[in-house]
């Protein structure tokens, strides 16, 4: 092997403040998690020292503790972009010590690719696997990799055998070229492969290999519980009805699913619902109960940019490789994400707002329109070009002190012209071919929690006249505001 073995220390050495560095993995499927502590370790120490340490990052998606966590924590990270989801990032984002921008996740790449960050120093990827001409097999979430490793200037290779190295054609590594000479991508239906089972790197650009075995840092779901159960059932029954109704073709569509509690409990629902036949996902994150769902034969097959499973779930599929191996590919961010393939296939897609308005607009971002959650992940890419879009969420939050359910959106991520249904415990409202005053009685009557449903009824009574959308913009955060003074939506006054 012509690479030099290194230590993680002698890794993090390639790093320097203001560098920026990409990282392999989406979600922390597949991210590095050995090289970031040793950056994190070298910033704790040079800030020590009084100099400035800050590096540029760029992910694939969220990442696990030893990668997010950390360099948070050393308050390493000058910005970041695009979706985390770990606690001291999302502090250090909200408390302005790192710039955040958000992003769709197909456009990443692409935008690397344009240069509209600038240049890319290193690329620290995980590997199962490298050939001394630098072919690499991935490992358990694709990403930003084969972007991030065409443009760094050095690439580092995490090489982790807890993935082994027989996974080889898990992966469909494609690069689509750049306009003026783009071409459509010819992904037909979601099991297609149109690329290499291989990521090719430069081999003089591999600086060296840091050897680990540390699992990836998936945590595991709640369990379902009646709320959630609620949700996942409504979802189940309302395709079911769809199809019956022949406004789902008879052959099912593919399935994209966000990630999360709530996402786990509408597939366990779609599983078990007799009204649905198998069907196949084409999605970003393939989470457990989609493999359970696989084991029952519910889904035939899934593609996804990760498999973000569980460790014990993880280790089954690696021990029955021969059953999984036909039935689920990993591609890049931007092919699993991509607008065009999600129009193409026609996918039924299912994600989760945070808040939604009477209107039908969803905030999937921000908490009380300021406080940055997560980030709008692949649920733009997927909402906007689907064939159907559902939007999930529990009704109510705190305790029921905060309704998901408001007036306006405090931040607006998805619109109305993007929206098809809204579904919560409480019930399913079809927002298709209604106005936004009809698009109004139906969530209110439909999806709002009882506690709060005349509250919403009086506020379409104090909106003066009838415009095409009764508004009444003096008035229209007062939920908000009322929860910010006495902590409680329910004391809401017009
Ligand atoms: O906070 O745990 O402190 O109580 O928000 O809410 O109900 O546990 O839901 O874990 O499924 O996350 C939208 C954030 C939902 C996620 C979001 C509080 C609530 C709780 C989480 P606590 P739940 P989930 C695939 C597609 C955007 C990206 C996306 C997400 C916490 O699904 O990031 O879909 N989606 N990508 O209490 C104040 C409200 C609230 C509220 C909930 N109205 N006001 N707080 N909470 N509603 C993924 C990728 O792209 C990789």
């Amino acid at each position: 092997m012509p690479f030099k073995i290194l230590t993680p220390e002698e890794a993090a050495e390639y790093v320097h403040h203001n560098t920026t560095v990409a990282f392999s993995g989406f979600t922390p499927a597949g991210s590095p998690k050995v090289i970031s502590k040793a950056i994190a370790e070298k910033a704790k120490k040079e800030h020590e020292a009084g100099r400035e340490f800050k590096i540029g990052m760029i992910t694939g998606a969220s990442t696990g503790d030893s990668l997010d966590g950390e360099l948070a924590r050393a308050n390493a990270v000058k910005f970041r972009t695009p979706y985390q989801s770990n606690k001291d990032m999302r502090g250090a984002i909200n408390n302005g010590h790192v710039e955040y921008f958000d992003m769709h996740l197909s456009a990443l790449a692409q935008e690397m690719r344009y240069g509209f960050f600038g240049e890319i120093d290193v690329a620290i990827i995980e590997a199962a696997d490298i050939t001394p001409n630098g072919e690499v097999v991935l490992t358990s979430g694709v990403g930003i990799s084969p972007t991030a490793t065409k443009l760094a200037k050095k690439v580092i290779i995490e090489l982790n055998s807890n993935h082994p190295k027989f996974i080889k054609g898990l992966h469909d590594i494609y690069q689509p070229l750049d306009p003026p000479y783009r071409k459509s991508i010819p992904v037909y239906s979601p099991d297609a492969r149109i690329g290499e089972p291989v990521l090719r790197i430069d081999p003089s650009k591999i600086m060296g290999i840091v050897e680990t075995n540390a699992p990836d840092e998936v945590g595991g779901f709640a369990p379902v519980d009646e709320v959630t159960q609620k949700i996942g059932d409504n979802v189940a029954n309302f395709l079911a009805g769809e199809l019956a109704k022949g406004t789902i073709p008879k052959e099912f569509l593919p399935i994209q699913s966000g990630v999360g509690n709530i996402a786990n409990a509408v597939l366990g629902s779609l599983g078990k619902n007799p009204g649905i036949p198998p069907f196949r996902m084409y999605t970003e994150v393939i989470q457990d109960a989609v493999i359970e769902l696989m084991r029952n034969g519910d889904i035939t097959f899934a593609s996804g940019c990760s498999l973000t499973v569980s460790p014990d779930v993880l280790k089954d599929i690696y021990g029955d490789f021969d059953f999984f191996k036909d039935k689920l590919v990993l591609r890049p961010q931007e092919i699993s994400n991509n607008p065009e393939i999600v129009r193409q296939l026609g996918l039924i897609t299912i994600n989760t707002a945070i808040e939604a308005d009477i209107f039908g607009n969803i905030n999937s971002t921000h908490v009380l329109g300021t406080k940055m959650m997560n980030g709008i992940g692949g649920s733009g890419d997927f909402t906007r070009n689907s064939f159907l879009s559902i939007f999930t969420c529990p009704s109510v939050a705190k305790g029921g002190s905060i309704s998901a359910i408001v007036p306006m959106v405090s931040h607006e991520d998805h619109s109305e012209h993007s929206v098809k249904v809204i579904i919560t415990e409480q019930g399913v409202a079809d927002l298709r071919g209604k106005s936004p005053r009809q698009r109004a009685e139906a969530i209110i009557e439909n999806c709002v929690h009882p506690d709060y449903k005349e509250t919403l009824k009086e506020y379409l009574e104090v909106t003066s006249g009838h415009p095409q959308t009764p508004q009444a913009l003096d008035r229209v955060f007062n939920m908000h505001s009322e929860f910010m003074t006495s902590g409680d939506m329910r004391n809401t006054k017009w």
